[in-house]
Formats: C-alpha cells, structure tokens, sequence
C-alpha cells in the first residue's frame, strides 16, 4: 500500500472505531474527511512539508500524518483501536450492518467477531435482543455466507450485463414507463456493492411478484409494496425501487447517488431556501421536520433529473463524475463516450495467447468500424504466454504486412506487446523495436517491486525512444493483486516528456490505469490510449468499462489517441520513428 492509502485507512478506521464508541457528528465526519483527502491525493504526502497545505487537512490531522510519516506510529490511532475488540471491525462488513447495531450487538451480546456473531445468532442470543426480528437476522446470516464466499463487492464487468438483463425483463413488463439502473453502477465504479434498480409502472405488484420470483433469485430479502431486495444466484443483492412517474428524476438522482454528491445538492437548495429529497425540490426553508412532500407542498422540479440541476442553477453532471462536488458549468467536461474511440492498439493472436488469426482480429476491427487495428503479441520473456522469439517476431511482422496489403477498410499494424523487464530494459533489441509500427511496453513479472524500483522501471520504459505506449502501467488485478505503486506524477512528467501514452486497460479486471490517475494525468496532459487487449473476439465488448473508467477520470476525447482519426495516429506514431 502506499503511504497516501495507508493513512487514508488509519483515518478511516477511526472514523469507524469512533462510531462503536458511540462517537457522532464532527470528530467522525473529520476523520472521514481526511480519509477522501488522503485517498485522491495525487502526490505522496511525505513530499509535502505542511499538510495543512492541503485543502480539508487541519492541524490535528497534520501532527498526526507527520508522527506516522516520522515515526511510522500514531499513538491517537492505537489508543482508540484498544478500545475495542480487534475483531469488531469485520463485523461491520455485514451488508445492513452499521456503527449503531454493531455497537448493541457487541454491548448487548457481547458479539466481537464474525465467529461470535454466527454463534449469537446459532444459539438465539441474537433474536432474544430487543428490536431484533428474526427477518433481520435471516438477512445477517444470508450476508455472512456471502462474505464467506466473496469479498462482498461485484466486478462491474459480472455486474453491468446483469444488471441490464434485469432492466431488459422488468422494462418488458405490462405497465412499465421507465425503468434503469442507479447506484455505484449508474456511477461506473470498478466494482460494486449491490445493484439499485428504480422503475415507475402503472402495475407496481406484477413488477415486484415478477422480481421477486425470477429463476436466478435464491432468497427474498424484502418484499414491500414500493421496496424489495432479492439475493441472486451470482451473490450479488438486487433492489428494486418502485417511483411514481412525476418523481422518477429525483429518485434517480438520490439513488445514483454518490452520498457525498447528494450531500452537496442538498446543501445548495438549502443555502437557496429550498429543501431536495428522494421526492422532489421543494420551495421549503422551515425547520419542519416533516418532510415537504408530506405537507402537501409540490416539488418545484422532481420528474427528470435535469430539471432538478437546472432549478438549482447546476449543470447536469454526469453520473460517472458524481463522486464529488464538482459542477459549475464551465468545469463539466465533454467526457469520452464508446463512439469516440477509432482504434484499438493493443491485441493478441494465436502467435501468442489469444484465439483470433491476424484476418480474424482485422475482421473484428472492420465490424466495429476502426480505422485500424495493431497486433500486440507478447515477447520473448512471456513463456507461460508462447511470447514471440525474435525470429518468431521477425516472421510474425511480414506476416501481419501481408494481410495488411489484403485490406483497404483498415490498418493493420505490426505491433508487440513487449516485456518491461524489471530493470526497465525491454525484451527486444532496439533495431527490432524499431522495425515494428507500433510498440506497446508493458509490466507483467516483478510486481511487487518496492514503489522506488517500480518508478524507476516505467520511467526507463517511457523514456525509450521506440515506445509509444506503456500498457496497463501497474499491472494490478481488481481484488487480487495490488501491482505496482510507482510515483505516478513522476511517470506523468516523464510520459508529457517522451510523448509516450499511458494506457487505461479496458479489461474489468485491469481498469489500470484507474479512474483516479487518470483524473491526475488528464491535468498533466498526459495522451491516454485505451484498449481492450483482446484476446478473443468478445474482449472488444470490454471497451465499455475503459470508458466508464476513463470518464470517472473526466477523460475528453482529445486526449485519448484512440480518438484520433486514421492520419493524426499515423503522424503521431511516426514521431517516433
Ligand atoms: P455500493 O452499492 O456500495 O457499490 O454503492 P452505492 O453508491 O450504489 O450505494 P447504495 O447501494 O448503498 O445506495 C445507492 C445510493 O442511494 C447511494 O449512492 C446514495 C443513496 N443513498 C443511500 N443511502 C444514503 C444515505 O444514507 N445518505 C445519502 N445522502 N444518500 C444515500
Ligand atoms: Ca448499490
Ligand atoms: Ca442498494
Ligand atoms: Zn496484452
């Protein structure tokens, strides 16, 4: 982990420890602030003499960075994590478990880990507690197996085609006027929680028997009249959210969310006298606290979610740029979509590991209407993955020309997927990286370099005069290895430099760079490539999920050479030639 990310856990985790003490308000929300501080910040925080420097950071935050930098210590921490269990905190993994039931069920039947807690429930000290009903704990014990079994968090390329398949079953339903997807995959998140459907229907039971007795449910969860939450055979947790039609945008638009972004909407119609729910935005500055809606007062805007961010003189923001604040009109980006991109340059063949011929991978790139397409096989070093020999390299290159010749509707180039070795040399020659037309470099082996190495490795690599493209740049795998830590600033300035691209791996395991770099190398002015790294013909449909990354990054077409029509991507690679 990095330095950045080990604080931004610290203080988390004494938000969290906070809350079991029955802490509320300001010191936890504190403490969760510097957490998001600390998890966007693009620069190691060691590099910054004052941390006050940096917006949301305060004093006491500031002492407390500065003895773990120093010292690699925080007495403030290990004092309150020895104020409780040090198993409590995987408790509150249990999705519907929060702060405030943990705390009882720790006080009140003395719960201090998942084995405690699967034996209060076993032995019904749970059910004795008051306000316990056996519904709620069925739902405990449900949530347990699943993490049992999981990490409790979805990839979003498992989540996406479910998630449309259920829109694509609920949306053909009698009644049914609107009907999508919210939440963390509305969002684009690289992985996901649960999946948040909202639908408005003029036959609100035939939609909820329908979902609550699909073939793929395994367990009902809820079953109200507007709300019910199903169990699926992948694992995952389904809701479904019944809207009426004259309020469906701003449910969508609380429902997308993210928290922190409907925190902010509700602060400026606040601050404009008005007050924004899940119902509407309402004319309303009373201190009543019965909602507005139950006053008989009428939204000012609550049917599409534009005219909510219109009302409160917003710009609509993209939901994929919702984790935050953002939003004054001028700051909204013109983000990347699908059909921007004219290329994809980083694809596999049976030379190496994937299943598509060079005519194959050609076809596939006509039928989705690309100016061109490069084969990347893997190099010498890549065994495991028949990595192409020199000579095997040499023939391959004369072979891809060939098929080349054969097509007008498209470019074929003659890549590879070359090996940065861990010292950050390449596993070719130069003169054969130089015969090729396009060279993407990319880490596999040696992962777990310390960040040092690691910055030093794909420097080398982006400074190397034949290559154009550093692919998946930290070789992570999406809940299975963290990769490299490298000082991403550092390999930004080194990529402006060089003109060499960083890529964003479309693949949903990769998704590497993530959105957050991106975010930073966009600033920069970083050219970002995105690519699916195919290696057979479906991988293409990976493409979305770079997207929704590259997006969260606030990623524009022009900064993406896979914009680039077919004579600015011949110029642009020739650079280096
Ligand atoms: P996930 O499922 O963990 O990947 O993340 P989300 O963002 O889908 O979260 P989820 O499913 O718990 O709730 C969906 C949205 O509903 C969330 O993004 C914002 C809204 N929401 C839910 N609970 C709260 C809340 O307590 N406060 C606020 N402001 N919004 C909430
Ligand atoms: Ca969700
Ligand atoms: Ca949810
Ligand atoms: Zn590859």
């Amino acid at each position: 982990m990095s330095l950045n990310r080990e604080l931004a856990a610290r203080f988390k985790t004494m938000a969290t420890v906070l809350q079991l003490l029955g802490e509320s308000g300001f010191k936890v929300n504190a403490n969760l602030k510097v957490a998001d501080v600390l998890d966007q910040l693009v620069e190691d925080v060691s590099t910054i003499d004052d941390a006050t420097s940096i917006d949301g950071i305060g004093k006491g935050s500031a002492t407390k960075i500065k003895e773990y930098i120093e010292t690699g210590k925080m007495a403030d921490y290990d004092a309150l994590i020895e104020q409780i269990p040090s198993g409590l905190l995987d408790v509150l993994k249990v999705q519907g478990l929060g702060p405030k039931t943990v705390q009882r069920l720790w006080k009140e039947a003395n719960v201090v880990d998942l084995t405690t807690l699967q034996e209060a429930i076993d032995d019904g000290r749970l059910l004795a507690l008051p306000r316990m009903g056996q519904k709620t704990i069925d739902n405990i014990k449900d949530s347990l197996e699943f993490i049992q079994s999981s990490s409790g968090r979805t990839n979003i390329g498992v989540a996406i085609p479910i998630a449309e398949s259920l829109v694509s079953q609920l949306s053909n339903l009698q009644g049914v006027t609107q009907c999508e997807f919210a939440g963390s995959l509305r969002r684009g998140c690289e992985t996901i929680g649960d999946i948040d459907i909202l639908l408005s229907t003029s036959e609100p039971e035939t939609a909820i028997e329908y979902f609550c007795s699909m073939p793929n449910v395994t367990k009902v969860l809820v079953a109200g009249d507007t709300k019910c939450s199903v169990r699926i055979e992948e694992g995952m947790q389904c809701d479904l959210r019944v809207i009426d039609e004259e309020q469906y945008g701003a449910a969508l638009l609380y429902f997308t969310g993210s928290k922190s972004h409907n925190v902010f909407m509700r602060e400026v119609a606040i601050k404009q006298g008005r007050r924004l729910n899940e119902y509407g935005l309402f004319k309303d500055d009373s201190k009543d606290s019965t909602p507005p809606q139950s006053r008989g007062i009428e939204p000012i805007a609550a049917q599409c979610e534009d005219s909510i961010y219109e009302a409160l003189n917003l710009a609509w923001t993209p939901p994929e740029l919702r984790e935050e604040n953002s939003l004054d009109g001028d700051g909204i980006p013109s983000l990347i979509t699908a059909s921007d991109v004219k290329c994809d340059l980083h694809c596999h063949t049976t030379a190496s590991d994937g299943t598509m011929s060079i005519e194959e991978l050609a076809e596939e790139g006509i039928k989705r209407g690309y100016h061109t397409i490069a084969v990347t096989d893997h190099s010498q070093t890549q065994a495991q993955a028949n990595g192409l020999s020199p000579e095997r390299l040499v023939k391959h290159i004369k072979a891809i020309r060939n098929v080349n010749e054969q097509y007008s509707e498209i470019t074929v180039l003659a890549g590879s997927e070359v090996d940065i070795l861990p010292d950050g040399t390449l596993d070719y020659e130069d003169a054969l990286l130089e015969a090729l037309d396009i060279v993407v470099a990319s880490p596999h082996a040696a992962l777990k370099q310390n960040p040092d190495e690691a910055t030093a490795r794909l420097c080398k690599a982006i400074e190397h005069p034949n290559v154009h493209i550093i692919g998946h740049p930290t070789g992570r795998i999406i809940q299975k290895r963290a990769g490299l830590e490298p000082d991403m600033i550092q390999l930004f300035e080194a990529a402006v430099k060089h003109n060499t691209a960083l890529e964003l791996n479309a693949h949903s395991l990769r998704l590497d760079l993530r959105d957050w770099h991106i975010r930073s190398a966009v600033k920069h002015g970083v050219s970002i490539a995105i690519n699916t790294d195919a290696h057979r013909p479906t991988d293409f449909e990976q493409l979305r999920f770079g997207i929704a990354t590259a997006r969260r990054g606030g990623l524009e077409p022009k900064s993406c050479i896979n914009c680039f029509n077919a004579n600015e991507l011949s110029k642009w690679l020739n650079q280096k030639r």
